[in-house]
């Protein structure tokens, strides 16, 4: 009994149980795994263009997606594996996208910046800073035009606030009180440029306000905290009451992308090194631990299956035959 008495206290999280936990911890390790995996292809030559990786980043996109429902839409710029697989994306088809093949999410033809997945209402994957902010207005003002009571979740960086679009997305979203959740993943760069550098105002959520928006900072390494902040704005933007902006504070512990593999020129060693003491994966995992709900034995499980998992992608990937001449040109856009 007295065990169980500092168990619940430890939890310190209403509503937090074993399950739950599985799910958060489970969620975050697919994607820290997933994204190894894919380092590990690129350097082997396996994925071509480009791969910004998002490890560091993983409590954002689980803890965001945890409150939100199947039919509910995510909406994000290029680093989108994490949000992507979060959504419910198939691992095997992401990783057979970023290899190039016909069974990837997009036939093997957008790569790892272009996931697309309709069948989670995941929408992109977007490589141009700024420009899929307006989109995440327009999907909202669909949802609201047809009456539907889903929410859009917008997930973008630091470097598309200076942008026209994010102002001009949050004017009309905020005027039209549609429902869209625009969730800044603040991890202090964009390529070397730091906010200090390229902001006026370098509290990002403070903006939201001249939008007359909801809006407040996050700790993006706590998993629990981001899902708190999320689960509230979305219950908000459900019940008709307007978008907010959220500004989830993070790091990437890598480079911008594979060809800035460390981002050691516009970082310190020491600064890289204190934001790692915050992995969001290893907090959590203590965190849950602690409060006993979760098993040592538990834990050496949900990393056993995840790695099982991706391995299972990356030979489906492997094993996936690169699109044919015919595929080149199907899917376009033309008019008349
Ligand atoms: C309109 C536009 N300008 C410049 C670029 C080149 N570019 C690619 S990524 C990037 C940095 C974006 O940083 P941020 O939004 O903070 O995202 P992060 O990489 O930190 O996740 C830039 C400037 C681009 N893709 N699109
Ligand atoms: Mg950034």
């Amino acid at each position: 009994m007295a065990q169980k008495a500092s168990a619940t206290q430890k939890t310190a999280a209403p509503g937090l149980d074993a399950a739950l936990a599985r799910t958060l911890l489970r969620g975050m390790v697919l994607i820290r795994r997933f994204e190894e995996k894919a380092a590990e292809a690129y350097a082997l030559g396996k994925i071509g263009g480009f791969l910004h990786l998002y490890i560091g980043e993983e409590a954002v996109a689980v803890g965001a997606t945890s409150t939100l429902r199947r039919e509910d839409y995510a909406i994000a710029a290029y680093r989108e594996h994490g949000h992507c697989l979060a959504k419910g994306a198939d691992p095997r088809r992401a990783m057979a996208e970023l290899f190039g093949r016909i069974d990837g999410l997009c036939k093997g033809k957008g790569g790892s910046m272009h996931l697309f997945d309709r069948t989670v209402n995941f929408l992109g994957g977007h490589a141009i800073v700024g420009a899929h902010l307006p989109l995440a207005t327009g999907v909202a003002f669909a949802i609201k035009y047809q009456g539907g009571d889903q929410v859009v979740v917008c997930y973008f960086g630091d470097g598309a606030v200076p942008q026209g679009e994010f102002h001009e997305a949050m004017n009309l979203a905020a005027l039209w009180k549609l429902p869209v959740v625009f969730l800044c993943e603040n991890n202090r760069y964009a390529m070397g440029t730091s906010v200090e550098r390229a902001l006026a105002e370098t509290d990002i959520w403070k903006f939201g306000r001249a939008y007359n928006m909801a809006c407040e900072p996050v700790d993006g390494m706590d998993v629990l905290a981001v899902r708190e902040a999320v689960g509230r704005m979305v219950a908000r933007a459900r019940a008709g009451e307007g978008p907010a902006l959220l500004e989830a504070r993070t790091y990437r512990f890598r480079g911008h992308s594979m060809r800035d593999p460390a981002g050691a020129v516009y970082r310190t060693k020491d600064e890289v090194e204190k934001e790692k003491q915050r992995d969001p994966i290893l907090l959590f995992r203590d965190r849950v631990q602690a409060a006993r709900l979760l098993t040592e034995e538990d834990v050496r499980r949900i990393e056993k299956d995840v790695n099982d998992l991706v391995d299972d992608a990356v030979a489906f990937a492997d094993g996936s035959p690169e699109p044919p001449l015919s595929e080149l040109l199907t899917d376009i856009f033309k008019e008349g």
